[in-house]
C-alpha cells in the first residue's frame, strides 16, 4: 500500500469521525428532549424494556465487520453518556439550587423574613403536652425577644410505646398560645391527609429528619401554602436533602427551610453527629436558608451553647432548640431540653458573641 493510499484511507476516517461527533450530539439533543418529557411524567430516566429493544435492533441489522457483542458494547456506552447526560441537566435545573436561582430565597413567617442576613432562633419544648406548660415556654421565649416557637404535637418516637404527642388537640394548644404572645408556631405533621387541616393552626409545617424519604408528605406539603421546615434524614447524603427539598419545590411551594439535625455516625458521645460543614455546602448548593437543631444533633444540654456559637458562626440563619419548663417531667427528650433559666442564659451567651442575632 503506498503511503498516498494510506492518506486517502485515514482521511476518510477522519471524516467519518467527524460524521459521528455529528450524529452523536444528534442523537444526544434527542436524548436531552426525552429527559425534559420523562421529567414533566415522572418517569424513570432508565428503561431497561427499550434499551433490550434498541440492544436486539442493533444485533438484527450488524452485517460485520464488527461482531454483534463488540457492537452492543459501543452502544452501551451510548446509552450510559445519553444517561449521564439527563442527569447533569437535572441537578443544572433543580428549582432548589443557586445555579437556578443566584440570589437568597427569603421565608416570610409572619412579619420574619428568614434568610435575609440576620440571625434567628427557633424555641420551644419538645412536645405539646398542656396549655400551660407552653404557655410559660412562650412567654419565656417571647420575653427574649424570639419571634418564633416550636411544639411538637404528632410525634414519631422510636418507640411505639413511647408518648405520641396530642395530635390535633396539640396543634390548637399551640395556635392559641401564639396567638396569645403574637408568635409564630412551628410543629411537624406527619401524615400527607393532615397537611391541610394543620395549616389552619400552623405558620410554619416542620417535616421530621424520620420522613425526609416520605415524597408523598413532601410532596403534599409543596401543594400546600405555608412555609416548610424540612429536617435532614438522619443517615440522608447532603445530596438526598437538597432532593428531598426539590420534592417541596416542584409542587410549586418555595418557601423552603432548610435544617441540619445531625446524622447518625459510629459516634457515641454525641446522641448523633452534628454535621457542621452541611451549613455552608448547603448554602452554597441552594438558595434556601439553613437552621441548625442544636438539641437533636448533640443531645445534650452541656454542648447546646458551642454548638449554636458554631453554627450562627458558620452562616447559618438560625438555631433551632428545645425549651421546656421543667424538663425533667417532660414526657420526650428530657434529656436534652434547657430549663427556662437554661434557655435565657443560652440567648444572652449567643447574644454575646452575634451582634447579627435578632
Ligand atoms: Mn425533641
Amino acid at each position: 500500500m503506498s503511503n498516498q493510499e494510506l492518506d486517502r484511507l485515514r482521511q476518510q476516517i477522519d471524516h467519518i469521525n467527524l460524521e459521528l461527533v455529528e450524529l452523536l450530539n444528534k442523537r444526544a439533543e434527542i436524548v436531552q428532549d426525552i429527559g425534559y418529557v420523562k421529567k414533566k411524567q415522572g418517569t424513570n430516566r432508565f428503561d431497561p424494556v427499550r434499551e433490550r429493544f434498541m440492544l436486539d435492533r442493533i444485533a438484527d441489522h450488524n452485517e460485520g465487520p464488527f461482531e454483534t457483542p463488540t457492537l452492543q458494547y459501543l452502544f452501551k456506552q451510548i446509552f450510559k453518556a445519553g444517561l449521564e447526560l439527563q442527569e447533569d441537566d437535572h441537578s443544572r435545573t433543580l428549582l432548589v439550587s443557586r445555579k437556578n436561582q443566584p440570589e437568597d430565597s427569603i421565608v416570610e413567617v409572619k412579619g420574619e423574613t428568614i434568610g435575609d442576613g440576620k440571625q434567628r432562633i427557633i424555641a420551644g419544648p419538645c412536645a405539646v403536652e398542656y396549655f400551660e406548660q407552653v404557655d410559660a415556654v412562650a412567654d419565656a421565649v417571647k420575653k427574649q425577644g424570639v419571634g418564633l416557637l416550636r411544639g411538637g404535637a404528632f410525634k414519631p418516637r422510636t418507640s411505639p410505646y413511647d408518648f405520641q404527642g396530642l395530635g390535633m388537640e396539640g396543634l390548637k394548644i399551640l395556635k392559641e398560645v401564639g396567638k396569645k404572645h403574637d408568635l409564630a408556631v412551628i410543629s411537624e405533621i406527619i401524615n400527607p391527609a393532615d397537611i391541610e387541616a394543620a395549616s389552619e393552626y400552623l405558620d410554619v409545617i416542620q417535616i421530621g429528619a424520620r420522613n425526609m424519604h416520605n415524597f408523598e408528605l413532601l410532596k403534599e406539603a409543596g401543594r400546600g401554602h405555608k412555609p416548610v421546615l424540612l429536617k435532614r434524614g438522619l443517615a440522608a447524603t447532603i445530596a438526598e436533602f437538597i432532593n428531598a427539598a426539590e420534592y417541596i419545590m416542584s409542587q410549586g411551594n418555595g418557601q423552603i427551610i432548610l435544617c441540619e439535625r445531625g446524622i447518625r455516625t459510629y459516634e457515641k458521645a454525641t446522641r448523633n453527629t452534628l454535621d457542621i460543614s452541611a451549613v455552608p455546602i448547603l448554602k452554597q448548593e441552594t438558595h434556601l436558608p439553613v437552621f441548625v437543631d442544636v438539641t437533636h444533633s448533640t443531645g445534650r444540654r452541656d454542648l447546646l451553647i458551642p454548638t449554636a456559637k458554631a453554627a450562627l458562626a458558620i452562616g447559618a440563619d438560625g438555631v433551632m432548640a428545645e425549651v421546656h419548663p421543667d424538663p425533667a417531667v417532660a414526657l420526650s427528650d428530657a434529656a436534652q431540653q434547657m430549663d427556662i433559666n437554661q434557655f435565657n442564659d443560652f440567648i444572652e451567651k449567643l447574644r454575646e458573641t452575634n451582634a447579627n442575632l435578632i
